[in-house]
């Protein structure tokens, strides 16, 4: 669809697109699968500080956004939806978090627009903006 599209070229050739609503982590990553058709679309993966700040300075003009980023309970990993096998790599964690507060439920990362783009875990339940990633 055409609501593809870059951020920041110099940054990363990928494709993002959101379309401004909010939805539990799982209903998220399931629309971005579906809207990117079989071209294997997900919640945003941030392999840097570089995409961090891009993305940061996206979500400024909307809301705190899912990451494409969940606790992998067998493991205990934190993984990327886009590569569930794998640890991931650069994290950027808010000071005292990942600390899995509300009863002990969050397990999946948000980026919080107020604290400077730095990462929360909250619960999957939660309802919030996504952006996904192609
Ligand atoms: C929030 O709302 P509260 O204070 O119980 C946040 C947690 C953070 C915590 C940090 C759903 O918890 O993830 O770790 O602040 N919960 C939500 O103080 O955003
Ligand atoms: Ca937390």
């Amino acid at each position: 669809g055409s609501r593809w599209r870059q951020l920041d070229t110099a940054v990363s050739a990928n494709c993002y697109f959101t379309n401004g609503r909010k939805k539990t982590f799982s209903d998220a990553e399931a629309k971005c699968n579906a809207a990117s058709g079989s071209a294997d679309g997900s919640l945003v993966r941030i392999d840097n500080e570089a995409e961090n700040e891009m993305v940061f300075n996206y979500i400024g003009s909307t809301a705190n956004i899912w990451l494409g980023l969940y606790l992998n309970q067998n493991t205990g990993y934190w993984v990327w939806t886009a590569e569930p096998g794998q640890q991931a790599q650069y994290l950027n964690w808010l000071a005292g978090e990942p600390n899995n507060h509300s009863g002990n439920n969050e397990e999946c990362a948000q980026m919080v627009k107020r604290q400077n783009g730095y990462w929360n875990d909250v619960p999957c339940s939660k309802q919030l903006k996504f952006l996904c990633e192609i």
